[in-house]
């Protein structure tokens, strides 16, 4: 591992702002050089680009951490290590908030990352070994593996898929030390909960407790080991997947609740409530009153164990399961489900209990990792490095709400990034006084537009079917869409008459940033509006569990009440996205750009096709080009004269006039005075052949200074 900006022909180029020619070609090719030779990091200037190896790469070790603990990006070749070791250096050095953005499509390694990051972190601080520092450590890192499982799954892009939004902040004390955290999530794909895609899994969790759970909890919950008995999980038709082990999955997650002191109590609740979406995915339901399609439950134990498990009565449960009290005219009437609403409000019930549970784990995580409560003694929030880790770009099959959010989210990161790289080096030149030189993007802006203006957008357009109760469909929903949008970055299936007869009719389109999506209405209305019958709040408010009663504090409001319209599911992710950018942009940020070799999870396949696509959506190569357009390079005045004095003898062994003197004296020696610009702080060089004459000419020099050095060292100069 040698400290130097090249490492070595065979390697490739390590920031692709040295590559000779800025073509997809040049990228890739260098790209997969380096791939193939197992380095899966690639700058572009302070950008990592990273592959997903798929197999363990030994480049995590402490050895790595010492080589890049302190150092600078440029001193070792290109390494998450030294991005985590540069945000960690802005935040304690110059106090300021830094946050990592890690972005890519799902399975190309965002998540690992994440983590890689926090061990890192973890690795270099707490050099005193601070015992509750280390415990603040410990639980940050364990925290990983509960949400991991209660909040990831098997999809068909990637075994273990994030299916929610998180966005960390770690704290640090005036000593740079961990003293605690805070967590944000986003919106959980809940629908996972009663239904699969062929080849997916439900959330992991369920599979750890039927795998992993001793023989005599599984009997008290009822449950059989198979998964295939329950309904709920069995839809994808895997139960199984070889890169997981549930059983130990389980057992890891158990001593995680353990080390985050969450009670032995709650530890069983939330399993008993995952115990009870099991069995409520098999409660089914006969119609008993023909005349009035009105049912009844038609199995007695199952609804005895359902009850049991959620501390409920019988009666109670039977009631909000089988009808709903109304409120109208200032009269409560009972109405009875028919069975299609009654399969309804089932699923709406299991997603709800099991999104509730999740939401509780994080705002109980957070209690745990609060850095007033730590036991470091610190009063102030100290200063912080966020890491945002969140689903990445999708296309399925089948594309729903939940696909619309995440995409949109994507979007809206990508608009930040594009913002922020070109603002932070127009800043730059402005600081340093230096022109700046304007680079033709793709500014993504209006996709974001077409999907969140007020009135006009299309979550816009949906909030406005959602205010009229029962009257509107999906599909009227659809024919607004194509009435109110003019976009050419949206279109709608429908309005083709060729198309009205396909299986695709009630889809619309919009041409992503990273590729056009089809997106399918159905179920877009009922998502959107979220809305749980109170009969349900109220039924698990009464619970004789206190946690369960305790998530579920509206249960204790009268039906009759009126109370304000809540925000509908599209609203509040759209405003906590929003949100979530504007707080991204206050920090001083650090990029990670996240690249899947190939769809079939291979360690040894550069799938040319697929990584060009996302090369291009990453818009990796303006970035590349904004980088190059005015300097590609820069540096500290006192940085340059050190890696360089050895090229003239002016410099050479010591320089003592002023810095800048001494850089233009080394520019002057190879001709290079009118390729570089002299900032107030930094040299800029234009072209990327200074720089690498530069370094040949330093490399040819090296072996005259170590017979110099040698020399010095015996004595004989
Ligand atoms: V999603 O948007 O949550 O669906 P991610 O988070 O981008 O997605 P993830 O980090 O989960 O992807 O990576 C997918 C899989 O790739 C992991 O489970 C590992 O098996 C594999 N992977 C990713 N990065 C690395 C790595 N640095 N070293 C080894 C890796 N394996
Ligand atoms: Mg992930």
């Amino acid at each position: 591992m040698a400290g130097s900006i090249h490492e070595g022909p065979e390697f490739g180029i390590g920031d692709f702002v040295l590559l000779r020619e800025v073509t997809h070609e040049a990228f890739l090719e260098n790209l997969r050089l380096r791939y193939e030779k197992n380095r899966i990091y690639t700058y572009i200037g302070e950008v990592v680009v990273s592959v997903n190896p798929y197999k363990t790469v030994d480049i995590y070790n402490q050895t790595y951490v010492d080589h890049y603990k302190g150092r600078e990006l440029y001193e070792r070749p290109p390494h998450i290590f030294a991005l985590a070791d540069s945000a960690y250096k802005t935040m304690k050095r110059k106090s300021r908030d830094t946050c990592i953005v890690i972005s890519g499509e799902s399975g190309s390694g965002k998540t690992e990352a994440s983590k890689i990051i926090m061990r890192y972190i973890s690795a270099v601080t707490n050099v005193s070994g601070r015992k509750e520092v280390e415990r603040v450590k410990d639980v940050l890192i364990k925290s990983n593996v509960i949400l991991e499982a209660f909040g990831n799954a098997k999809t068909n892009r990637n075994d273990n898929s994030s299916r929610f939004g998180k966005y960390m902040d770690i704290n640090f004390d005036f000593k740079g030390d961990p003293i605690g955290g805070h967590i944000n999530n986003y919106l959980l794909e809940k629908s996972r909960v009663v239904h699969q895609q062929n080849g997916e899994r439900n959330f992991h969790a369920f599979y750890q407790l039927l795998s992993g759970a001793p023989d005599q909890k599984l009997e008290e919950m009822k449950l059989s080991r198979n998964p295939d008995e329950y309904h709920f999980i069995r839809q994808g038709g895997s139960p199984k997947c070889s890169t997981i082990n549930d059983q130990s999955d389980y057992r890891a997650v158990m001593a995680a609740l353990k080390t985050l002191n969450f009670a032995f109590k709650h530890a069983e609740t939330l399993w008993k409530i995952v115990a009870a979406v099991l069995h409520m995915g098999n409660m089914e339901f006969d119609t008993v009153d023909e005349v009035h399609d009105t049912v009844g439950v038609r199995d007695g134990h199952k609804l005895k164990n359902l009850a049991g498990l959620l501390s409920v009565t019988q009666e109670d449960l039977k009631k909000a399961l089988t009808s709903r009290v109304i409120a109208a005219g200032g009269n409560v009437v009972n109405k009875e489900f028919t069975k299609s609403e009654a399969l309804y409000a089932r699923d709406a019930f299991a997603k709800a209990i099991y999104d509730r549970m999740f939401s509780w784990i994080v705002s109980r995580i957070n209690e745990v990792i609060d850095p007033k409560e730590s036991g470091t003694g610190y009063i102030g929030k100290g200063t912080v490095i966020g890491v945002l880790d969140i689903y990445g770009f999708e296309i399925f099959q089948n594309n729903s709400f939940e696909q619309l959010c995440i995409n949109y989210c994507n979007e809206k990161l990508q608009q930040l990034f594009i913002e922020l790289v070109l603002k932070q080096e127009q800043e730059e030149y402005m600081k340093e006084g230096i022109a700046w030189v304007h680079v033709e993007y793709f500014n993504n802006k209006i996709i974001c537009e077409l999907i969140e203006q007020p009135h006009k957008g299309i979550l816009a357009i949906l909030d406005e079917a959602c205010l009229n109760v029962g009257k509107v469909t999906d599909e009227m929903f659809l024919t607004a869409m194509t009435q109110k949008l003019k976009s050419d970055r949206f279109t709608c299936r429908a309005l083709s008459p060729a198309d009205k007869t396909l299986e695709h009719s009630r889809d619309f389109r919009i041409r992503h940033y990273a590729g056009d999506v089809s997106y399918s209405v159905v179920g877009f209305i009922d998502k959107n509006k979220d809305t749980l019958f109170q009969d349900f709040k109220r039924l698990l408010y009464n619970s004789k569990d206190e946690l369960v009663k305790a998530m579920w504090p509206e249960g204790i409001q009268d039906i009759t009440a009126t109370t304000k319209r809540p925000l509908t599911a599209g609203t509040n992710f759209k405003n906590s996205i929003i949100a979530l950018v504007d707080q991204l942009a206050t920090k001083e940020p650090h990029y990670v750009r996240c690249v899947k070799p190939n769809d079939i999870k291979s360690p040894s396949n550069f799938d040319e096709e697929r990584v060009k696509h996302q090369v291009m959506y990453l818009g990796l190569l303006e970035n590349v080009r904004v980088r190059r357009a005015g300097f590609v390079y820069r540096a500290k005045y006192s940085r340059f004269l050190d890696r360089y004095k050895l090229i003239t003898k002016n410099t050479w062994p010591n320089f003592r006039g002023n810095e800048v003197d001494g850089v233009k004296m080394i520019i002057k020696s190879q001709g290079f005075e009118k390729d570089v610009a002299y900032g107030k702080s930094k040299i800029f060089i234009q072209s990327p052949q200074t720089l690498f004459t530069l370094e040949e000419t330093r490399d040819k020099y090296i072996p005259f200074i170590i017979v110099f050095l040698q020399k010095f060292w015996r004595g004989g100069l």
